[in-house]
């Protein structure tokens, strides 16, 4: 193992102590992700690139881990993009992502003023084809102090490789922006239900769904007797099938939210819905696409797990469930179960 391999570990160091080695952290599949190596792995590409200033470089005066970091720098208008190379990943398993920014610039009052950066996991199947992404913005105010994203993603059953892609933007941009990445990461994530843990049920049924796209039938399959269907014989229209859960109560920590869904028929690769979860603060931590292929057997119930980190100032989390227009498909409740709770040491090395 490398230098630079080992120095982002150190940052997640509390969380493996701090619970009693529950975590079993694996090294980063993402090379250079610390940028130590300076661009190996990684590439850049500029959008208006006559403009003076724009680029990427190797910063060795900022960073978080190491002694380097990437700068991008936005003098006036123009993007940058930072892009690493494929990198494998296993089909199907659940990823830790973390990674820090700070930047400089961006917005005074923080709201969005022409100026946008965001980060993204591109998913390739064995034959490269992309199988979807995840991602998120950043925040639109500068946020000069490093500061770390975390969130668990779920690698699409298909795939066999992944990469990173940051772009960066001034559109109309008023201040002239610099913004720096550093630390970036993603481990196998192996963290199981810790037995006695708190769980909570949504029975979507109850009015947490698209009521004027779908609705609400007699399932006595179901606990409660009722679920959500969309048909694609009678709607024409993809919509939220599960949302507006906005639910409050979860301590910082890391949880499981299991969605109970059936499909009608079993058609070959056919898009069912995309899952997604939704803090009230920052962006989506977790979102995945399923497709017909990831059911047992049609006409039953079956949990599709989607896990999930918490911070200590997410506000309210949102479970949604977006119908894609193929396939007939119920939907029961969304269950979250506590997978542990962080304590005082694990929410420093994660979240601050
Ligand atoms: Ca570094």
């Amino acid at each position: 193992m490398s230098i630079q391999s080992i120095v982002p570990a150190t940052v997640l160091l509390a969380v493996v102590t701090g619970i009693g080695g529950a975590y079993q952290l694996s090294p980063s599949v993402v090379p250079n992700g610390s940028f130590e190596e300076g661009m190996t792995g990684w590439k850049s590409s500029m959008q208006d690139p006559a403009q003076a200033g724009l680029g990427m470089s190797i910063d060795e005066t900022h960073h978080r881990d190491g002694s380097r970091s990437a700068q991008l720098s936005l003098p006036k208008h123009g993007g940058v993009t930072l892009t690493s190379e494929r990198f494998p990943v296993e089909g199907g398993r659940d990823y830790l992502c973390v990674l820090y920014t700070r930047s400089e610039g961006f917005s005074r009052t923080g709201s969005y003023d022409g100026v946008n950066a965001q980060y993204l996991i591109d998913w390739f199947d064995a034959e490269g084809k992309n199988m979807g992404r995840v991602g998120s913005g950043f925040s639109y105010a500068a946020r000069p102090n490093w500061e770390g994203e975390i969130r668990v993603v779920s690698a699409p059953a298909s795939a066999a490789s992944a990469g990173f892609t940051f772009p960066v933007s001034a559109q109309e941009g008023k201040l002239p922006s610099v913004f720096w990445i550093d630390a970036v990461s993603l481990r196998p994530w192996e963290l199981d239900a810790k037995q006695g843990g708190k769980s909570w049920t949504f029975s979507i049924s109850d009015g947490y769904f698209s009521q004027s796209t779908f609705r609400r039938v007699a399932d006595d399959t179901t606990p409660s007797g009722f679920a959500v269907i969309a048909n694609p014989r009678f709607i024409n229209k993809k919509d939220y099938m599960a949302g507006g859960i906005y639910f409050r109560g979860f301590p910082p920590g890391a949880y499981r939210a299991l969605y109970k869904l059936k499909i009608g028929e079993k058609p070959e690769g056919k898009l069912v819905v995309s899952l997604d979860i939704n803090p009230q603060m920052g962006g989506n931590i977790n979102a995945s696409i399923i497709l017909s292929d990831q059911f047992e057997k049609p006409r039953v119930y079956q949990d599709i797990p989607l896990r999930f980190v918490v911070g200590p100032n997410a506000g309210y989390v949102d479970f949604r469930v977006f119908w894609q227009g193929e396939v007939t498909t119920w939907v029961d409740t969304v269950t979250i179960v506590e997978e542990e709770v962080f304590g005082e040491n694990e929410i420093q090395a994660l979240f601050e």
